[in-house]
């Protein structure tokens, strides 16, 4: 029986990887942080919680990171844990730095110490592009971080490459576009608006506030991008990946999807701080705007090619971004009592 370690095992990654592992017949560890209310309520939500082994892991602690490895020493360790959330890294900079940047070396070197032969999947990001210096992104398209999240991340997997090159370590990075599903964070922009929606649907009254509707994101299902995550740990030679679906949407469709597939009937006017759509069929508003929703520096498009997966992997992404929409719609929706 193969062993895995996944941390952040309890965000929407992990959720769902600790599951495919678990099918596969995995034996499944998974790193906790210490907070005053254990949130275990994604792998609840996917049956599994009872089914994997938590251990107390912060990313911050070098010294739980080794005993953790030297006590559960596993074939496949997936790094999923981050502070995951670009608007918060301008909060707070140097803990994200911390937590996405350095933590991976900390957990690389203790591996290369301990236990070498162990497989690593890194979760790298889209986010790395930025300011795209190419159309559609892939591996080898130049990186322009333009948040602390992104230049975070870039540390994270450059250090990725660099111990596979340096010590042969079997350690790679995904390079993945958002990816979303009904256990995304509630403040990601698709499931803020899915369950916003949603009670506007059940005979709310209060409309989704929003900052940027242009900007253009490759969303997939989380559900695949995990698979493609472990089929990366498969090869015999470990490399980098991008996983994305090709399509790129604005915020602004995405929300046109989630609101029809709840039966509404969306319009948009305005412009700026000054747009909002209503819902023909009721009148009433859905969309406003404000500036404190915006970013900072913003990534304006994303737009992956993922077809080096394709090749490599046999990957490819099997949901749509409207059967997205409408699958984190409807599950707000029946979730809403
Ligand atoms: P998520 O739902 O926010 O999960 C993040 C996980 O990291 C949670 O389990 C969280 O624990 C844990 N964590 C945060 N800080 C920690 C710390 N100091 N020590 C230990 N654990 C810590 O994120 P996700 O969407 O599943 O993403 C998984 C990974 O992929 C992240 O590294 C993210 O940056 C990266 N990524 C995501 C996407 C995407 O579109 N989803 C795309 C590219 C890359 P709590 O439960 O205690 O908060
Ligand atoms: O949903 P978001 O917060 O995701 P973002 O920033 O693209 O980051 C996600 O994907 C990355 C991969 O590219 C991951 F690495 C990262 O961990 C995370 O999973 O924002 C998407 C877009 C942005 O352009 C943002 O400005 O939506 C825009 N937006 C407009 N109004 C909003 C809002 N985003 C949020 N979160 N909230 C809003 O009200």
């Amino acid at each position: 029986m193969k062993k895995a370690f996944i941390t952040g095992i309890t965000g929407q990654d992990g959720a769902y990887l600790a599951k495919l592992l678990l099918d596969k017949g995995y034996e499944v560890h998974g790193g906790v942080r210490r907070i005053s209310q254990p949130e275990t309520v994604r792998l609840e939500k996917l049956g599994v919680a009872k089914d994997v082994h938590l251990h107390e892991f912060d990313l911050t602690e070098m010294n739980n990171i080794f005993r953790t490895i030297r006590d559960y020493p596993v074939d496949e360790f997936y790094n999923l844990a981050a502070q995951s959330f670009v608007g918060t890294s301008w909060e707070l900079p140097i803990y994200t730095a911390d937590a996405d940047g350095m933590a991976v070396v900390r957990i690389l070197d203790t591996l290369r110490t301990l236990k070498p032969d162990t497989r690593f999947y890194q979760a790298s990001t889209s986010e790395m592009f930025g300011l795209v210096q190419e159309v559609p992104q892939r591996e080898t398209t130049r990186l322009y971080p333009r948040s602390p999240y992104g230049v975070a991340k870039v540390y994270g997997h450059y250090i990725t490459m660099n111990y596979r090159e340096s010590f042969g370590m079997h350690s790679s990075s995904g390079i993945l576009f958002n990816h979303e599903s009904p256990l995304r964070g509630k403040e990601f922009v698709t499931r803020k608006i899915t369950l916003a929606l949603a009670k506007l649907a059940k005979g709310g009254s209060d409309p989704v506030v929003l900052g940027n509707l242009d900007a253009k994101r490759d969303w997939g299902f989380a559900g695949d991008y995990v698979e493609g995550m472990w089929r990366m740990l498969q090869q015999d030679v470990a490399d980098d990946y991008v996983l994305a679906t090709g399509v790129t949407t604005t915020i602004r469709d995405f929300i046109r999807f989630a609101a029809e597939a709840l039966g509404m009937e969306p319009v948009f006017s305005g412009e700026g701080i000054h747009e909002t759509a209503i819902d023909a069929k009721t009148g009433k508003r859905i969309v406003e705007i404000s500036e404190k929703f915006f970013r900072p520096a913003e990534v304006e498009l994303l737009i992956g090619d993922a077809s080096k997966a394709e090749q490599n992997l046999g990957w490819k992404a099997t949901v749509s971004v409207q059967g997205l929409a409408q699958m984190m719609a409807k599950a707000d929706y029946d979730e809403l009592a």
